[in-house]
């Protein structure tokens, strides 16, 4: 049910969907501390690392960047608001503020293709 929202979320807003800013130019890699105050941070990589995307604080849904989409292996809300996770899994991940996650590999997908989170992050919602 939260994934058909999502969907019909897409759809609705599309035009209004943040994209979601680089968190580094130019560099590879980006960690932790990269991660401002008020941004949601997604890593390629378990543990903050990789290339890394951002969204603003503001209450709303994103796509996740293309260059991390369906890629994302850890994730950080340093916002004090929460955020949803979305994907193809049937269920989401909620994260409160401040919290993180350092290896989705840890969370089982709700679906039936896919055993975990991992590299299935595909937008998300700050509310
Ligand atoms: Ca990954």
């Amino acid at each position: 049910m939260r994934m058909r929202r999502a969907f019909s979320a897409v759809a609705l807003s599309a035009a209004m969907a943040a994209t979601f800013l680089a968190g580094s130019s130019g560099s590879a890699s980006a960690a932790s501390s990269d991660c401002k105050s008020g941004w949601v941070c997604l890593w390629d990589y378990p543990g903050y690392d990789g290339a890394a995307w951002s969204a603003a604080s503001g209450p709303g849904y994103y796509t996740v960047g293309s260059k991390v989409r369906g890629k994302v292996s850890s994730v950080w809300n340093n916002t004090s608001r929460t955020v949803y996770l979305w994907s193809e899994c049937d269920n989401s991940i909620v994260l409160g503020p401040g919290a993180a996650v350092r290896d989705l590999s840890d969370y089982n997908c709700g679906g039936t293709v896919y055993n975990t989170w991992n590299n299935r992050v595909d937008s998300l919602d700050i509310v």
